[in-house]
Formats: C-alpha cells, sequence, structure tokens
C-alpha cells in the first residue's frame, strides 16, 4: 500500500513539473515605470538538470539589465532597438536584446529565478521569450497567443508581461500631453515671448523634472536667460544635453543660455531644458508649477508650466508626433 501510494504522489509530481510553464513576477507593469521582473524556470528537463537559460529582451523594454546571479554567468548581447525611446531626453536606441544565463545548473525537482531590469516602455503586453536547456536539449518558451487565443492553449507559452496605462489620469493617449485647458499660455516680459511651457508628471519616486519651453526674442539687443527658480523644486537649473563622442552627457549652463536679437531658443527634450531636483513632491498630470525665469534685460517673469503625462513631448494640442517615448528620472542617466 506504501509503495502503491509513494508512486502516486511521484506520478502526481512528475505531470504538474512537467505542464509547469516558464513564468514572469510581477505579471503587470505600469507603462513607463523602471521594473524587476523575474524570469522563472520551474524545473529541469524530464531528468536532466537545467544548465543554460536565454531570456529575449522584448522591443520596449528599454535599458535592460541583468542581475548579478550567484553561480551563473550572465551574458548580454546588444543590438539596435526597432523604435527608438527617449530617458530623460536622452534618445535610447540600443541596448541588452537578449541575455545568456550560463554555469549554473537547475534539477529537475527545483526551480530558479533570472532578474532582468528594465523601463517599460510599450503600452502592449511584453513577450519575453525564454529558452532553457539541458545540455543539448532544449525547451522554449517562446510562443505567444493569438488575437482571441487563450494563452492557456498553448503548450510552450512565453512569459507575458502585462501592461496598463501611466499613472495620472483617464487618458489613456500619453502622447497628447496636457488637457487643452492646460495650454501654457504665451507669456512676455519686454521684448521676450515665452510659449509652449510643458513638463512631464514624475514617476513615483523620481527626484527630478525636467522643464521645457521656447523663448523669441523681438529685440535688437541680445538677452541671457540666467535662471530659474520654483517653489516646486529645492534646485532648479539650466541644463544642456549633447554628445560627447558617443556618449550623451548632460552639463549645467552656468553662464546661463543667450537668447539672440530676433531669434530663439527652443528648450527641448535631448538638448537645453530646465531641470528641477530636490523636487517638493510628484509633479501631477493635468496639474501645473509656476516657474520664475530671470533675464539679464528683461528681467524676472513667472511662466505658469502645465504638467502632462510622462511621455509628453510637448505642450498640449501638439499632436504631430506619435512615436512611443518615455521618461525616465535622470538618475537612470548614471
Ligand atoms: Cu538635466
Amino acid at each position: 500500500m506504501l509503495l502503491k501510494f509513494t508512486t502516486a504522489a511521484a506520478a502526481v509530481l512528475l505531470s504538474s513539473s512537467a505542464f509547469a510553464h516558464a513564468s514572469i513576477t510581477p505579471s503587470t507593469a505600469m507603462a513607463g515605470a523602471s521594473v524587476k521582473v523575474a524570469i522563472s524556470i520551474p524545473h529541469g528537463c524530464d531528468g536532466a538538470p537545467t544548465d543554460k537559460v536565454t531570456v529575449v529582451v522584448p522591443e520596449g523594454f528599454v535599458s535592460a539589465k541583468p542581475q548579478v546571479k550567484a553561480g551563473w554567468q550572465a551574458e548580454v548581447a546588444t543590438g539596435d532597438y526597432a523604435g527608438s525611446y527617449e530617458v530623460h531626453g536622452q534618445p535610447a536606441t540600443s541596448g541588452a536584446v537578449s541575455v545568456t544565463w550560463s554555469g549554473g545548473s537547475i534539477p529537475d525537482d527545483q526551480f530558479d529565478e533570472f532578474v532582468l531590469q528594465g523601463t517599460v516602455s510599450s503600452d502592449a503586453p511584453l513577450a519575453f521569450a525564454t529558452t532553457q536547456w539541458c545540455g543539448t536539449d532544449s525547451v522554449a518558451w517562446d510562443q505567444i497567443a493569438a488575437a482571441g487565443q487563450d494563452a492557456h492553449a498553448l503548450e510552450h507559452p512565453a512569459p507575458v508581461l502585462k501592461v496598463t496605462a501611466a499613472e495620472g489620469g483617464p487618458h489613456m493617449h500619453r502622447d497628447h500631453g496636457a488637457t487643452p485647458d492646460m495650454a501654457a499660455m504665451p507669456v512676455t516680459a519686454g521684448d521676450l515671448e515665452i510659449t509652449g511651457a510643458f513638463t512631464r508628471a514624475t514617476l513615483p519616486n523620481a527626484p527630478v523634472a525636467g522643464g521645457y519651453l521656447t523663448i523669441s526674442n523681438s529685440g535688437t539687443a541680445d538677452d541671457r536667460l540666467v535662471s530659474a527658480s520654483t517653489p516646486a523644486a529645492g534646485i532648479s537649473q539650466i541644463h544642456e544635453m549633447k554628445m560627447e563622442g558617443d556618449v550623451m552627457k548632460m552639463n549645467e549652463l552656468p553662464e546661463g543660455l543667450v537668447i539672440p536679437a530676433g531669434g530663439s531658443v527652443s528648450l527641448a527634450p535631448g538638448g537645453y531644458h530646465l531641470m528641477f531636483m530636490d523636487l517638493t513632491g510628484p509633479l501631477v498630470e493635468g496639474g501645473s508649477i509656476t516657474v520664475t525665469l530671470t533675464f539679464e534685460k528683461a528681467g524676472t517673469v513667472d511662466v505658469k508650466i502645465p504638467v502632462g503625462s510622462p511621455a509628453a513631448k510637448g505642450p498640449a494640442m501638439d499632436h504631430s508626433m506619435h512615436s512611443e517615448l518615455v521618461t525616465v528620472r535622470h538618475g537612470d542617466l548614471a
């Protein structure tokens, strides 16, 4: 009797392990969030231990990086993304496209997890196609349910991270920035006109935000933006972002920014911007912050800057661009 029971229990264990799929934790993340996901390999391959695992990084999981894993070596393959993304105004066009862990061992009766960090730059679900090797044998968890198909019907489903809309209101169209009534009104100071101001809602715990606007000078003398300040941040600076060699760098402009006579200067993602650091609280989409700009000649002027979505690329009503762009916090640049 005892022997029979043991055999039956073993059979149950075997069949459940044979049906346990590779999975992902958490299974849901917010668009725009920087997240850590763990791909779980539930067993070896029918008796043989798993000694190698490859995870294909899905398009839209930007700046991916494996967590150090004791007993395993991680090899990162990099390549160009199909789309272009943005990390704090900095274009991100390439990065990790797959990660292979090798050198460890997962026996058939044990499981293990492989951790990746990255930024969710997609509104669509992200499938992390995963292959586990046991010597020369392999099992690929790479099937994706077709529209209307139940993923549970798949024999080897890929682990899928579901994506929810970014926080900050009912607007699903993150490209649209602030709501129309929040559009920044032009502000004048002497010969200067300031238009198109916007900033972006910050992700939870993000310590910094960028400010963007255009300054036109209709006068006959150059002016200079010398400083900015806002009660919403402990420190406000004037920054420039530019390529140095093949590295994108961000620097403070201690001399400020010249606004040439008869010309205009745009502060925009990827170039000049206002940098708000030590935020006193999160910037919430649909709200606004008041920023005081000080010019050498025109003096000081308050500009009400509306807060757009975390992915806003322009002020409200600018619907000209529809590529997927995502902001992450300043600290992620380092
Ligand atoms: Cu900056």
